[in-house]
């Protein structure tokens, strides 16, 4: 197979596109996909300060690297979990990045900070870990981004990702979370804005983008994700794709296209919820304390 752009052979097939690439190409396509998706969704504007949420895996680090390579003024942040032998990986992966590529990291460590880790915060709490560490990395995100007086904070979520998650929810008709799921979250009171621009890339996409630029990446999924439904969404999406390549960015795209809309707050009755400051560190919530600040209480 030759590649589509310029004819040498090809290292890699992308079915959905009906197409391959050689590695400078395929390195090209996937730049040409993220700064797509900003323009398209109108994720970043020239002169914003990016903070870049990194995990040492392998999105978050292509992630990183392509925002800088597009000239964005992009920083890392990397939070401890405090998940053993994977927290001390994951962070030893994401540093030797930051420092091979001259970007500045900031590290928030929860242990360190907070005086609890996810798993043992979440069992105290009767939290299960994905929710626990879910909505400690929302507060925490948010809180480095206001501190650090970035413009929007980046996710290496991917078309996979998001595709598995719209699966999910539409297998339940979540309409909350259906509402909710756009590549881009405006900035509101209190929170700042959040975008996800890879998600005109896949899962392997992102992996030989790793490997064809040299990224090391911490290859093990965090041991907590054992039995996360979103891994069979996962599969069984994989599935589809595999006789109808295509069909994952179809779904995806076309709800965004054709549907999101429907799920707004107004769209479907529901009040708009009002936001107060959390009593204890002034983050935006719905009730007296947040629930960073609940988790914290019960946690330690
Ligand atoms: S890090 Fe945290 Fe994930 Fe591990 S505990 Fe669950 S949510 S699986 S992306
Ligand atoms: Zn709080």
């Amino acid at each position: 197979m030759k590649c589509r752009r310029c004819r040498e052979p090809a290292v890699i097939e992308l079915r959905r596109h009906n197409a391959g690439f050689c590695r400078d190409c395929f390195l090209h396509h996937s730049r040409e996909q993220v700064r797509k998706a900003i323009d398209d969704f109108d994720m970043l504007h020239a002169g914003d300060r990016v903070l870049v949420a990194v995990s040492g895996g392998k999105d978050s680090l292509a992630l990183w690297d392509i925002l800088l390579d597009l000239g964005y003024a992009a920083d890392g942040l990397y939070l401890g979990l405090g998940i053993g032998e994977y927290s001390e990986e994951s962070a030893t992966y994401t540093r030797a990045f930051a420092a091979k590529r001259g970007a500045r990291l900031v590290e928030v460590d929860i242990p360190g900070e907070y005086g609890f880790d996810i798993p043992t915060g979440a069992r105290v709490a009767k939290r299960a870990p994905c929710s626990a560490c879910g909505l400690s990395k929302r507060h925490l995100f948010n809180r480095a981004a206001i501190d650090g007086g970035y413009d929007v904070i980046a996710t290496g979520h991917n078309l996979d990702d998001e595709a598995a998650v719209l699966f999910g929810n539409t297998l339940r008709w979540n309409v909350d979370y259906l509402s909710r799921q756009r590549p881009v979250l405006p900035a509101e009171a209190g929170f700042v804005k959040k975008v996800k621009p890879l998600v005109r890339l896949g899962e392997r996409e992102m992996a030989a983008y790793c490997v064809l630029t040299g990224i090391d990446y911490i290859v093990e999924e965090c041991p907590m994700a054992v039995g996360n439904k979103h891994l069979g969404y996962k599969e069984a999406l994989n599935g589809i794709e595999e006789h109808s390549p295509g069909a994952k960015a179809a779904f995806y795209f076309e709800f965004l296209d054709k549907a999101a809309h429907r799920f707004d707050a107004a769209a479907v009755g529901e009040a708009e919820v009002e936001l107060r400051t959390c009593s204890s560190c002034g983050a935006p919530t719905t009730g007296e304390v947040c629930a960073f600040c609940k988790l914290v209480a019960r946690a330690t």
